[in-house]
């Protein structure tokens, strides 16, 4: 049975918008190494080895690359889960989230 309470709370979920989403972009650096970026991005972001390489050398290559659209939550654990993991092995690797 379809209650009073039940519809209303439908016809509000149908009313909220889509959540906005925000890209999470992994930087270029000096000193983290190739392989470390490869296992950031299969680890982290569920990237396959091969497109876990042809990102990592997109960002060696132009500085940066998007590695997943999330909603802000998730993005922003995404950036701690990097930034955490990188600094446990001394890498400077940096990692932003961007409205997308
Ligand atoms: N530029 C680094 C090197 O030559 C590799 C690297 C790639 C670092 C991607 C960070 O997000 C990065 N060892």
């Amino acid at each position: 049975m379809t209650t009073k309470q039940q519809n209303t709370a439908l016809l509000e979920r149908s009313k909220s918008k889509p959540p906005k989403l925000y890209k999470v972009v992994l930087l270029n650096d000096d000193y983290t190494t190739m392989e470390f970026v490869i296992e950031v991005l299969q680890t982290i972001f569920g990237m396959s080895r091969e497109r876990a390489t042809q990102v990592m050398l997109q960002i060696h290559q132009e500085g940066s690359a998007v590695c997943g659209i999330y909603p802000k939550d998730l993005a922003e654990t995404k950036v701690e889960q990097v930034v955490v993991f990188a600094r446990q092995h001394e890498h400077p690797l940096r990692c932003v989230t961007e409205e997308n």
